[in-house]
């Protein structure tokens, strides 16, 4: 009876976002609420891997880690089906209670965006605006969360226990930060930048989502304040209507709902930049498993990683004795991926795939590689690759107290 009430709310609710936004947002607030009911599970492949796939407002249903806020993975099979992530499948990510923000807050109308703080002239832009004064720029760019692949960890770390679907690659649209700021001229004396969203923590004592780049980082033109993925307005859930894109950088950076942007001239100390979003000072973002780093750095760019799509672990291989075609993704952060080899062998031998369209050195890069099975044995693919400036991926992975930045060779076993 429950059950059946969830699954009318949400197509009620669903129906809302095709015909109006106003609808879906609406529609949208009794959706969250609906969505308590799991159609089905996934047993991610880690101890107390069991989560509900919920469906949410604009999303197909989704791996659900946490309900307030909506954490939400993509399954793993969406990346086989397309080399942009669909909107509706596109992973959620939130840190406050009162995330995702309230229509009431999201009106396209009355939405300024406010650029104030250590500049000359501060400015309130409306979204018309920011659309007509400035130039429209693209950029295809993974969007990746520092704690995707958490789960894995070993010994394990608390937090998001992610398998590896925190992760998207989409065609995101806007105006360049850079031509934003400078229509507010930056004064000399600026170091930081400041970005806030609409969200606000519900808990006293929890600090609001503020993260911050340098003034040089702000200024790089491929930055974006974007209101259009794939083509269409940011769904509610990733940013509706103003979000940051910085390609190449973990997504903690990529600010939604963005409505405050301020210039400082000092080092940002807030709670998402010190003590959270830090890893150890070290090329490779390291310590001993359970040690504490003695300096850490706010975490920055993507390494390198690469995945098999094609196939999941414990796939059995069909029909038996025939040529099968492997498939998968790679990329990094911002150099463009090089080089992908595939061991079927369990990293024995090695050959050289195929890389497919490049979409651009922020984007996820395809690879294909065609192979006859054996008729015995246990095939077992390993992915690694390598970007522009020479960096690959470790053989064994590497241990750090936030669970960030996993990119081991990965390893799928097969059956014939
Ligand atoms: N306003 C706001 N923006 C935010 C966050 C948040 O909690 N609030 N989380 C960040 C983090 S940690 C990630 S990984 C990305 C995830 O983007 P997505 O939810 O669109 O996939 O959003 C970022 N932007
Ligand atoms: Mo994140």
């Amino acid at each position: 009876m429950h059950r059946r009430w969830a699954e009318q709310a949400l197509s009620e609710s669903s129906k809302g976002f095709g015909t109006s936004r106003r609808g879906f947002l609406k529609a949208g607030l009794a959706g969250l609420a609906a969505s308590a009911w799991a159609e089905e599970t996934v047993r991610l492949p880690f101890d107390n891997g069991d989560r509900p796939l919920i469906k949410y407002p604009q999303k197909r249903p989704l791996i659900r880690h946490t309900a307030r806020p909506p954490q939400l993975e993509t399954p793993f099979a969406v990346f086989q089906e397309s080399l942009l992530t669909p909107n509706d499948a596109f992973f959620v990510r939130y840190h406050l209670a009162g995330s995702p923000p309230p229509q009431s807050v999201l009106q396209p109308e009355t939405f300024r965006l406010q650029v104030r703080g250590t500049v000359q002239t501060p400015q309130s832009w409306s979204l018309e605006a920011l659309k007509e004064k400035f130039e429209t720029v693209e950029v295809v760019a993974v969007n990746q969360c520092s704690g995707n692949s958490r789960g894995f960890f070993q010994p394990r770390i608390p937090g998001g226990q992610s398998g590896n679907g925190n992760m998207g690659c989409a065609r995101w649209r806007g105006v360049r930060l850079a031509d934003v700021l400078k229509a507010s001229a930056v004064l000399p004396q600026a170091k930081q930048v400041l970005f806030d969203g609409l969200d606000r923590p519900l808990v006293a004592g929890i600090p609001d989502f503020v993260k911050a780049l340098d003034v040089e980082q702000a200024l790089d033109p491929e930055v974006l304040l974007a209101w259009e993925m794939n083509g269409e307005p940011l769904p509610w859930l990733n940013g509706y209507p103003l979000r940051l894109v910085v390609p190449g950088h973990y997504g903690t950076y990529w600010v939604k709902h963005l409505h405050s942007i301020q210039v400082v001239d000092a080092t940002f100390t807030g709670f998402w930049m010190n003590p959270a979003y830090r890893i150890p000072d070290d090329p490779c973002a390291h310590v001993a498993p359970g040690t504490t780093p003695k300096r850490t750095v706010p975490i920055q760019r993507f390494n390198v990683r690469s995945f098999l799509t094609s196939h999941l672990d414990g796939d059995r291989i069909v029909p038996a004795g025939q040529g099968v075609s492997l498939r998968g993704i790679a990329f990094d952060g911002g150099s463009g991926i090089r080089e992908v080899l595939v061991s079927t062998d369990g990293g024995r031998h090695w050959t050289t795939a195929e890389l497919g369209k490049d979409l651009g050195r922020y984007a996820f890069r395809e690879w294909t590689l065609d192979w006859k099975p054996p008729a015995q044995a246990t095939p077992e693919i390993l992915v690694r690759a390598t970007n522009r400036l020479g960096q690959s991926q470790p053989l064994d992975p590497l241990w750090n107290p936030a669970g960030y930045m996993r990119n081991v060779v990965e390893r799928t076993v097969l059956s014939l």
